[in-house]
């Protein structure tokens, strides 16, 4: 194995939350007459929860003070959380499952380095609240990707160095993360066009293949 241990990111890897993002999101846009389609949407992945409303706030023509930007963010996790109690252990596809046991079985550790603070709520939901030896989130961390801090955080829960460690992700901010913090990165999705990653997924089972 040329890894010790693999460190997930959570949305558009393991599982696929844009759909709640974007009802919760258009949610506030609404009430804030703000323009808000998939398009900007698809700017808020792997974005902290205020950085996203900052760029939601780029076609908001008025100004907004820092405690009505946490009340609105405070508000769409409160309809996110709402609409996440919809996932289930049937959002978790077969193929990803099947992928995570056979690295496991091969020794791999496994871990979780996610922006988000609701990672183990949509743990939880998946059935995979007990499954990952790590979990660095958006609770242990004070700077978002692409700084290194989420995947470095995840490496040290694990004992393990970064160079040991490869970091799986669908968002070019977590690619530059993973980069950054000395790691190797497989990309999936969007990501597997940045031309950064040192693999590129073109489904989730591919990194059987890339971990030998
Ligand atoms: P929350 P990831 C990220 O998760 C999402 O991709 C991004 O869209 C979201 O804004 C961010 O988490 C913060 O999420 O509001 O739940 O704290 O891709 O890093 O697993
Ligand atoms: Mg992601």
């Amino acid at each position: 194995m040329k890894y010790k241990a693999v460190i997930f990111d959570l949305d558009g890897v393991i599982c696929h939350t844009d759909k709640y993002h974007y009802q919760a999101w258009k949610t506030i846009a609404d009430e804030l007459s703000i323009p808000f389609d998939e398009t900007i949407n698809n700017r808020l992945r792997g974005v902290s929860r205020m950085e996203s409303f900052e760029i939601i706030l780029e076609k908001y023509p008025g100004e907004m003070s820092q405690e009505e930007k946490v009340a609105y963010t405070e508000k769409k996790n409160a309809v996110y959380k709402e609409l996440l109690k919809n996932m289930s252990p049937k959002d978790l596809s077969p193929e990803v499952w099947e992928t995570l046991e056979k690295l496991r079985g091969a020794g791999l550790k496994l871990a979780i380095g996610s922006s988000s603070k609701n990672a183990r709520f949509i743990l939880g939901q998946l059935g995979l609240g007990t499954y990952f030896d790590a979990i660095s989130d958006g609770n242990n961390i004070s700077r978002s990707k692409p700084d290194p801090e989420v995947f470095l955080k995840a490496a040290e829960y694990l004992s393990e160095a970064p160079a040991d460690c490869l970091v799986v992700e669908d968002a070019k901010a977590g690619v530059e993360a993973a980069k950054a913090g000395g790691m190797d990165c497989a990309a999936i999705g969007d990501a597997a066009f940045c031309g950064i990653a040192d693999y590129d997924l073109s489904t989730f089972s591919d990194l059987c293949r890339a971990v030998r």
